[in-house]
Formats: C-alpha cells, structure tokens, sequence
C-alpha cells in the first residue's frame, strides 16, 4: 500500500461531539488517514478555511423504498433517497426492511437489499421492523439476523398491520437482552387512536387536522410508560422513537432517573411543526399528517430543553416520503381523503441537519452536542461506530465541510429528494453543507451534487449497539 495521500483538506476546524481542533485531514483509500498540521501534498486538496469541518450525518431512522399496502408508494427510492441525503450533509442511512404479517423476515431482509443495491449513493445499514414475532422468528430468525449485522429492530404499538400485543412486546424484548440487540419502540396506544378516530367521524370531522386530535399526547404518553415498563420487566434497554412533546419526555426522564437505560430520539418536526399546522389550508394539512402528530409551541421548547439537558440521545428525520400531489401518497386514488386514510408521514432527510444546526445558532444546544445526537451516537447506538461519526485516523472519510454563515430558505425546488413538497418550505435557516464526502469522495461540492453514481453506497453490518 502506498503512503500517499488522495486527498487533504486543509485548514479544517474539526468538530466532534466531544473535541474542537485545527488541523489538515489526510485521506487514502476512503479513510482519513492522517491528522496533523502541514501533510504532504496530495492529488487533490480542499481549502476548509472558515468553515466548520464535521463527521457526516448518520440519519438512523428514515424509510425509503418500504413496501406499501393498499396501492400506495414512497416517492423516494435508496436513489433519490440517498441523495437528498448527502445534500444535506448525511452520509449513513439506515432504513428500515419491513416484516409484514406472515412474511419470514429473511425474506423481508432480502427483499430490501435487492432494493438498496445499485442504488444507494451513500452508505446504509438496516434496521429490521418486527410485525409478526412467531416463535420461528423469535428462536431462528433474530437471532441469526442479529449475529450477521441486523442489531436494531423497530416495534410498534399501534397501526393495524404492524402493532405487537404487550406480550408480543415482552417477547421481542427478551430476545434483544439475550442477542444484545437494541429495540426501538413506536410508542402510541392503538385502542386509544381507534376509539378517537370513531368518534371524530362521527361528528363528521374528516379534515387532516383531525389526525392530532385522533393521537393527543396523552395517547403517546401512555404507550410510552407501558414500554418502560416491560424495558423494566425485561430489563433490557430500549429507544423510544419520534417523541413529539413534553408528556412523553416526562415518562422518558422519569425511567432515566430510576436508572432504567431508556434511550430517546426526536425529529425537526417536533421542533418547527405545530398541529395548527395540519389544519392549513383546504387539504394541504396533509403535508404535515406524520405520528405522532406535531404539538404546540410549548412543547416544541420542551423538546429543545431536553435536546440540551441530554434527555434525547439521537435526532433523526422519520423521514417518510409521499408526495402530496399523488394518488399513491397523499391523496390515495387521486382523492382528498379522510384524515384516517392519509398515509403517515414527512420528508426530511435533506433538512434535518440545517434545521437543527439553526439551534445551535440561536442557543438551544451547543455545536458538540450537534455532532453528537445527529451522528455520533447514532453510529454507537446502531453498531457502526468508530468507521461512522467521529473524523479520527481509520475512521471512513464521510465528512462535511459546512457554512456555518449561509442563510437559505429551505424551497422544495431546491431539494433533492424525489417528494413534491417539503413541509419547511419557506424556513429560513442559517448554516448549509458546502462540501460532503462519501468515504473520501467529493459528492457534494460548493453546495452542487457533483457525483452521483447509483450504487456506490456500501451495505453496513452494524455491530453489537454501544450505549456508552
Ligand atoms: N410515523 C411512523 O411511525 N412511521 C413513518 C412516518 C410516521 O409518521
Ligand atoms: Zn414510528
Ligand atoms: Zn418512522
């Protein structure tokens, strides 16, 4: 192996999730492989001068590409998926490959590679979603899955053809502890929402607006408790996904504060969405129907104070892709339907980084703690840590050089992902990716997608989840 380099960016700050430091970055062979002051030149060079220099974005939750029932699409693909991504300044993904009922998730597991490969532009890992846990998934298939890189695999409490029972529950928690597995938890009560969503329509109130009366905080505050009780019955940890507000942050710190390894993430829309926001106009509410729904301007604050206070370890989009425009997305069958009938769900992933670093620009959380919750602990927590989230020798070269000082205001025509809609449009943030490379190559340049050969992006076994 020769010792030069390929690459170096000179004049980088660095920023980690725990350091700050100013050097040149070597890179050969996809990996940073030297860190100091004056490298030795190489073949190609960028000046990082001004800009921060940051490890890329590991967005652990987000669906592309998931088989849909009923006739409906995700209008992003690993493809499109994958690039908007990057163009903001994420360079891991990990979706999801889906169980449905009766399906062995082995095949599900191999369905979805054939949908990544090819494909991909950057780097994934999968999680798995568990929908039907028989006793041959539960003693065969996890277990297998989990020792041939399959770490995490999401539950849910809620949605008809996806929701475990509490002892269904119970029992894919008991194989994580005895696997070393990580489960994410879908925390809503199903009976709740169904008896709401009864009522709701039977005052005749269909408009999208009515999907945040159907799931109220308290409905996810519930499911929340539940799930930190059996974490506690278990005793096994577990990651509460997409909480949306202060009630379920309150379960959250009271498991914490008994010890209980309770983990949680959250995504921008609990940040910039409210539920007034479904209620805009005619049916164009739609556009924000995700769950849980977005809440109020008070419990946005809640959830930035427990972003600072260290409540949440990861932030990631929940992206969701339907188009808006769409009789596969939201309008099913070309109609605007009733709010019960909207698919669930926003995209994201593109602007899940500039929306957060807006925060950090206006002091609701500091830079390390950024870089922590939107790509450290991501990569620990799902077993791709140290190749992911950090910039340190041997480390992939996934990098982002970012504007801390450019202003955008977020257009979808600007976007690169394949939705006719973003649900920010017209936020002005300030900081922007101007540079992002893909195990040292430059994907991204002076803010333009200037490579984008389908199919580089690489599968990811994770390893055992890090919680430290
Ligand atoms: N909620 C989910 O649970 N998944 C996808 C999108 C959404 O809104
Ligand atoms: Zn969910
Ligand atoms: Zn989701």
């Amino acid at each position: 192996m020769s010792n030069d380099l390929d690459f170096v960016i000179r004049h980088a700050d660095v920023v980690t999730a725990s350091d700050r430091f100013s050097c040149d970055i070597g890179i050969r062979e996809g990996r940073v492989a030297m860190l100091g002051q004056g490298l030795p030149r190489a073949p190609r060079e960028l000046d990082a001068s001004g800009m921060l220099v940051l490890p890329g974005g590991v967005d652990a939750h987000c669906h592309l590409d998931q088989p849909m029932p009923d006739g409906l699409r995700m209008a992003d693909d690993f493809f499109t998926g994958t690039r908007s991504a990057i163009c903001g300044g994420t360079t891991t993904v990990i979706p999801f490959a889906a169980q449905e009922k009766g399906q062995s998730l082995q095949a599900a597991v191999d369905d979805y590679h054939r949908r990544a490969e090819g494909r991909a532009l950057i780097d994934y890992g999968f999680h798995l979603i568990v929908a039907d846990p028989t006793p041959h998934v539960l003693a065969e298939e996890l277990p297998r899955l989990i020792a041939n890189g399959y770490t995490s695999f999401k539950v849910y409490m809620t949605y008809d053809d996806l929701k475990l029972n509490d002892r269904e529950m119970l029992d894919v928690l008991t194989v994580a502890r005895e696997h070393g597995a990580l489960v994410m938890v879908h925390a809503e009560n199903s009976d709740c929402i169904g008896w709401l969503t009864e009522r709701l329509l039977g005052k005749g109130l269909h408009a999208p607006h009515a999907h945040a009366l159907a799931r109220p905080a308290v409905v996810e505050r519930e499911a929340t408790h539940r799930a930190i009780a059996f974490a506690e019955l278990v005793d096994v940890p577990i990651l509460i996904v997409h909480v949306s507000g202060a009630d379920a942050i309150e379960q959250i710190r009271w498991g914490q504060s008994r010890g209980l390894p309770i983990l949680a993430e959250t995504c921008p829309q609990y940040l910039y969405l409210t539920a007034a926001d479904l209620g805009r106009d005619g049916y164009e509410g739609a556009k924000c129907v995700c769950s849980p729904p977005p809440r109020d301007p008070a419990n946005q604050q809640a959830v930035w104070k427990a972003l600072r206070q260290g409540v949440f370890s990861i932030v990631s989009s929940d992206h969701a892709p339907f188009s808006y425009d769409d009789p596969q997305g939201k309008k099913p069958g070309g109609k605007e339907v009733s709010f019960e009938h909207i698919p669930n769900g926003i995209p994201g992933l593109e602007t899940r980084l500039p929306l957060l670093f807006d925060g950090v620009r206006k002091g609701q959380l500091s830079l390390h703690q950024f870089v922590d919750l939107t790509s450290l602990r991501p990569a620990k927590l799902y077993g791709l840590y140290p190749r992911k989230g950090t910039i340190a020798v041997g480390a992939d070269a996934d990098i982002v050089v970012w504007d801390p000082e450019k202003r955008v205001t977020i257009a979808n025509e600007a976007l690169h992902h394949a939705v006719d809609y973003t649900p920010y449009e017209g936020i002005e943030v300030t900081g922007w990716p101007r540079h992002c490379l893909s195990r040292g190559e430059v994907i991204v340049e002076d803010g333009k997608l200037v490579a984008a050969q389908a199919g580089r992006g690489r599968f990811l076994p994770a390893g055992k989840p890090c919680l430290d």
